[in-house]
């Protein structure tokens, strides 16, 4: 039986006192090998999307650090909802800290890595049992109460902290995600599972393949047992960890059927090469958006390479009756100082077989079960009225006039004999430095500006850039042209080898729109390094 299907069985018949047993903890999450179900969604209505979440945390059987985004849905504690919306609606969002000093682990931790100079929220010294919330894609004004990560500490025990954002009209429509942002401890957190997706829907206007389809969101993550230290972790889909042996998660589908599915990076630190093998042979994944941007054109690829923090949303085949397929990342290298991106089947995929004991028709039980007592699976919607990509943002930038263009580049140096490795993204002529939250924009520019950067890795090691508040338009990868010059919020720039020219992405940065006016930051999406200074900030003068 699903776990899901569980848990929901068990609070019918044990009713609401179940719950409050622990209800500081973090909800028990899905079985492995049971079927993967889509987080738990809220729509909006009338233009606004309430919700209230809390963040908890709690320690579980296997030593694993749990943080939660916990949302009460009539009764029933789901765990990082996806939230839903409609380019030109309100996003109202309030957000209780109530992460307890109960973690032994956290003991060891260094506590105070913030000056105390933040203006928005509770104020105070950033710890691991702060937090606040990055709307990560969504092109929103970097300003308190909506996406400002800089300035914005919740505080343990503190009244909820409410965001309001007004999605663009013309936001893309396609897959975001939310998840924390303290400097120093973002890992800590987002290790531990605090991180959702957003829809901003619509994308059957512009990617017309998509109507009618079955839909599916899948939030991959990564748990390690110890942040900060390789070691043991844990792979998971929709939160149900896929085991390196055991039984993996399920996922049915129609033989033949075909699906969108809608995935999330949301790891610390891994490269995800997505594919979906059939009988051992990658099948033919239609490319409908990346970062939550529809692609011009659609295109057929077998591997779709995710950055951490990078989203991807594609048309999957099902194999015929009687095949059997898996979903899987490939291995993938991030050089000679990176970490290894091993290869792991994150679900198997199961269609209706005759020939064994779980029939078409048992497969499809447990999901209309569910379905019932939970949300119906969702479908794209059909026939609506074709949209013009020239109405969203960023549409026709190949033409523009460029203002500036520059060069950043991500290095890596020992500081000081035997001292630790720092992590630098640097603006090139100026000092290589760590990011300190009080310090000065290392760049200034102005709204209307269109900038042209080119991106450099002079470090041993992949990384993954990525700029709030905007998307970029990629132009070049090593000096020479894409074919693909798809819209991307965050992009993997792979390690140098010790030898010849840096490797290099050139992208086309629009910051014409007076919305994202302000100071906001951009930083490797590794967030280890991240937390440790690969980062810095940018301001968009009015
Ligand atoms: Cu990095």
């Amino acid at each position: 039986m699903p776990s899901r299907l569980k848990w929901s069985l068990l609070i019918v018949v044990c009713g609401i006192s179940f719950l409050n047993l622990r209800a500081d903890d973090c909800p028990a999450r899905p079985t492995s090998g049971s079927v993967v179900s889509d987080p738990f969604a809220i729509y909006s209505q009338n233009g606004v999307l309430k919700a209230n979440f809390t963040l908890a945390h709690s320690v579980d059987e296997f030593g694993y650090t749990h943080y939660c985004y916990k949302y009460n849905a009539t009764g029933q504690i789901e765990e990082a909802p996806t939230l839903r919306l409609n380019p030109g609606d309100t996003l109202n969002l309030e957000v209780a800290n109530r992460i307890k000093d109960n973690d032994p682990m956290k003991s060891t931790m260094k506590m105070n890595m913030a000056p105390s100079d933040q203006t928005c929220g509770d104020g105070g010294v950033e710890t691991v049992d702060s937090t606040n919330v990055h709307f990560h894609g969504l092109n929103v004004p970097p300003i308190c109460h909506q996406d400002d990560v800089i300035d914005t500490i919740i505080q343990p025990g503190t009244p909820a902290f409410k965001f309001s954002i007004q999605i663009p009209t013309t936001e893309p429509p396609g897959l975001y995600w939310y998840h924390p942002h303290i400097h120093g401890f973002t890992e800590f957190q987002v290790n531990g599972g605090a991180a959702g997706a957003i829809v901003v829907e619509g994308m059957e206007k512009y990617r017309p393949e998509v109507a009618g389809l079955t839909e599916r969101i899948f939030v991959i993550r990564q748990q390690y047992l110890v942040p900060w230290i390789p070691g043991p972790y844990q792979t998971s889909i929709n939160l149900q960890v896929s085991p390196a042996v055991g039984l993996k998660p399920i996922i049915q589908m129609q033989p033949n059927g075909q699906e969108f599915w809608r995935v999330a990076n949301a790891s610390l630190q891994d490269f995800l090469e997505l594919q979906v093998l059939s009988n051992d042979r990658p099948t033919d994944l239609e490319m409908i958006a990346l970062d939550g941007y529809p692609l011009a054109k659609t295109r057929k690829e077998k591997t779709v390479l995710i950055p951490p923090a990078g989203r991807a949303e594609f048309i999957v085949t099902a194999p015929p009756v009687g095949n059997s397929a898996i979903f899987f990342t490939q291995s993938y290298s991030t050089g000679p100082t990176g970490n290894a991106d091993v290869a792991a089947v994150l679900a198997d995929i199961q269609v209706g077989d005759g020939n064994t004991k779980q029939t078409a028709k048992q497969v499809a039980q447990p999901v209309l079960a569910q379905a019932a007592l939970v949300q119906p699976t969702s479908k794209m919607p059909k026939g609506t009225t074709p949209a013009s990509f020239t109405d969203l943002k960023f549409s026709e930038l190949e033409n523009v006039k460029v203002t500036a263009e520059r060069k950043l580049f991500f290095s890596e140096e020992f500081g000081g004999t035997n001292g630790p490795i720092e992590f630098y993204i640097t603006v090139d002529g100026q000092k290589q430095k760590v990011f300190e939250p009080d310090e000065k924009p290392v760049i200034t520019t102005k709204v209307g500006a269109v900038e042209d950067w080119t991106i450099e890795n002079r470090a041993l090691e992949t990384h993954a850039f990525h700029i709030h508040q905007i998307h970029f338009k990629v132009l070049e990868v090593n000096g020479k042209r894409v074919p693909d010059n798809d819209l991307r919020d965050t992009i993997e720039i792979p390690f140098w080898t010790g030898t010849g020219p840096y490797p290099s992405v050139k992208v086309r940065m629009d910051f014409r729109d007076p919305t994202i006016a302000g100071t906001f930051l951009f930083h490797c999406h590794i967030l280890l390094h991240e937390d440790l200074g690969m980062m810095h900030k940018i301001l968009v003068e009015p």
